[in-house]
């Protein structure tokens, strides 16, 4: 049985996040995911538009996913693999190289991310669509080509 585990915020959940979860659980038998608390989000500086409660209900309703634990701080990575006897961790290129040094706790693979979505885009054209007319209102064609 191989446990995968693979970390995020996960807000506003979208296509590029389901690309990286469903890529995640065809690498092993098991997808755990370590879902970053409201309180480490401040520390990343990242402004998450759900809440903890919510981003997990959402996750945990993925069929990629089989668990969901809150992930604190940068450092509890290599605890986390260990109590769940995690044979893989996984991550978006967006973080090629950073997780390296956990390779002498389990295998570590970064997989491509997909192009032309983030939770930070989808924020701002919802913020320029409610500041839009409802004439010009319709939808968001052209965002993903
Ligand atoms: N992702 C992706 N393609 C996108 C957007 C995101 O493949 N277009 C991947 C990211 O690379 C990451 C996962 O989806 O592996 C979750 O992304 P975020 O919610 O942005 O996570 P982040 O805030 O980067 O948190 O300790 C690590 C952090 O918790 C990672």
């Amino acid at each position: 049985m191989t446990l995968v585990v693979t970390y995020g915020t996960f807000d506003l959940l979208h296509v590029g996040h389901v690309n990286l979860l469903r890529r995640a659980r065809s690498l092993g038998d098991r997808l755990v995911v370590g879902l970053s608390s409201d309180s480490f989000n401040a520390l990343k500086q990242k402004q998450s538009t759900q809440s903890y409660a919510d981003r997990e209900v959402v996750l945990r309703a993925i069929r990629y996913v089989d668990d969901v634990f809150p992930e604190d701080t940068w450092e509890q990575k290599a605890d986390d693999i260990r109590r769940l006897g995690a044979d893989l961790l996984v991550m978006g290129s967006d973080w090629s190289g950073h997780f390296d040094a956990l390779s002498a706790v389990c295998q570590v693979r970064y997989l491509p991310r997909t192009a032309d979505i983030s939770s930070s885009s989808l924020k701002s054209l919802i913020r320029q669509s409610s500041a839009a007319p409802p004439s010009q209102l319709g939808v968001v064609a052209g965002m993903r080509g």
